[in-house]
């Protein structure tokens, strides 16, 4: 099937900003200089969602640290640029926005060959700069979460899908976090388990159907590989720490996505998902998103037994969010018992200028903007309600896995019934609040 736009499933990721430190900022706050790809004064096709490009954490100087959280994650010496997990209000963001940007679809060029354009205005008084100073306390509160489940001797082994792009699964912070299927001889020629998946080992690539879940050097699995750090990454070995950890949560690979503009067809998501429950996954992360509906894919969701959490999208041509109520897209906007919808939250409080919203449809928001994580072969930052998504999906795998009473849909009131009321997210949300790990945790499911 051609991937064409309007069916496409595409990586639900905004473009990240080019980021370069300031140098003459004050000790302590950690500049980032943004010009985000749709604010440019360039014609794009921005009408498809981009696909982002991942900046390496070494664009950062040692001395521009950020929120802080060494205490928190000792052996992971970037977890100092994770404001997500705790922010200490350090952080600064400022973006460069080209006053002309063009609205709609009238200069998009068409896909293939030469198009027209009008003259670009390219003056230093065409930008203005916008600055987003973070808020202390907007973050997800893992501290007291990672303090119960260290201590607890009695979790439960997890295995989260990631429906994505491909996953780096020799990077040294994921790779024991990664699903393998024990009913399989890999590079055998043969299907061992007999499940119709000739060396599916390490999962499945549905995308060029063949076993190799990670393209190696390109970049066109940047994007699941940085979804599964913030899910599952090592905690305390270097590098960043994932919500999880990787001693009881497992990431199953299934690729679906690929290309540089990360696409896929709901057929490839269908196989996934079937493929994932049949192979023990109890939760599943979908960082994608589609304007088209289809049946077949909206029925295998609600039909699974998995619980779903699903990014709530990154907004129209001109990158900014809309309602999923009334332009609904999906899976995010399916009304399902099992799916959790996630809105991107800026680390001031404030819901992402391009993260979808719906006070129906999207359930709860989650740091999404500037999360640093890992990238083939290193770390980086990418932006989009694509990065929220895992932070809620890290979450519930660590709450159903320190729980073995509990079901996912336990998990899924968890969360929602403990987010933390924000104003800014009245009526953008259902629960009107943020992911607050440390507050799950705490929640008594009500008496039957
Ligand atoms: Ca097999
Ligand atoms: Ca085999
Ligand atoms: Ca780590």
């Amino acid at each position: 099937m051609p991937f064409f736009q309007g069916t496409a499933l595409a990586a639900c990721l905004t473009a990240a900003c080019t980021i370069s430190p300031l140098g003459n900022v004050p000790a302590g706050t950690a500049a980032l200089t943004g010009i985000r790809a749709t604010d440019t004064a360039q014609i794009t096709a921005a009408a498809r969602p981009a696909s982002g490009t991942a900046l390496p954490v070494s664009s950062f100087r040692a001395a521009d640290a950020g929120p802080g959280i060494s205490a928190l994650s000792s052996g992971d010496n970037y977890a100092q640029y994770q404001w997500g997990l705790k922010n200490n209000g350090d952080l600064r963001m400022v973006e460069i926005r080209d006053r002309f940007a063009y609205g709609g679809s009238a200069y998009t060029p068409t896909e293939n060959g030469p198009h027209v354009g009008l003259p670009i205005p390219n003056e230093p008084g065409n930008y203005e700069v916008l600055t987003t100073d973070a808020v202390a306390g907007i973050d997800i509160n893992i501290a007291p979460a990672w303090d119960l489940y260290d201590g607890s001797d009695t979790n439960r082994d997890v295995i989260v899908a990631v429906i994505d792009t491909g996953v780096d699964i020799v990077h040294p912070d994921l790779k024991n976090s990664i699903w393998t299927n024990g009913g399989e001889i890999p590079g055998d020629g043969i299907d061992n388990d007999g499940n119709g998946y000739v060396d599916d080992y390490f999962g499945w690539d549905f995308f060029y159907n063949d076993p190799s879940v990670f393209s190696g050097g390109s970049s066109e699995d940047t994007h699941g590989t940085h979804v599964a750090g913030t899910i599952a990454a090592g905690r305390g070995n270097g590098g960043m720490a994932g919500i999880t950890g990787s001693e009881h949560v497992k990431i199953m690979t299934l690729k679906a996505l690929g290309t540089s503009q990360g696409v896929g067809t709901p057929e490839d998501v269908i196989a996934a998902i079937r493929y994932a429950e049949a192979n023990g996954a109890s939760i599943c992360n979908l960082s994608f998103c589609s304007n088209a509906y289809t049946q077949e894919l909206a029925d295998t969701i609600r039909d699974s037994s998995m619980l779903f959490v699903v990014a709530a999208g990154n907004g129209d041509a001109n990158g900014i969010g809309y309602s999923i109520d009334t332009t609904p897209t999906y899976p995010a906007s399916l009304p399902f018992d099992n799916i959790i919808t996630v809105s991107n939250l800026m680390f001031d409080g404030n819901l992402d200028t391009s993260s979808n919203y719906g006070a129906l449809s999207a359930d709860i928001a989650a740091p999404g903007t500037y999360i640093v994580s890992t990238i083939p072969g290193g770390y980086g930052f990418l932006s989009g309600t694509s990065m929220a998504a895992p932070m809620v999906t890290g979450a519930a795998a660590l709450l159903y896995s320190y729980r073995p009473d509990f079901t996912v849909l336990d998990v899924k009131d968890a969360l929602l019934q403990s987010a933390r009321k924000l104003d800014t997210l009245t009526g953008r949300v259902s629960t009107g609040g943020m992911l607050d790990v440390g507050a799950a945790f705490g929640w008594q499911k009500a008496a039957q």
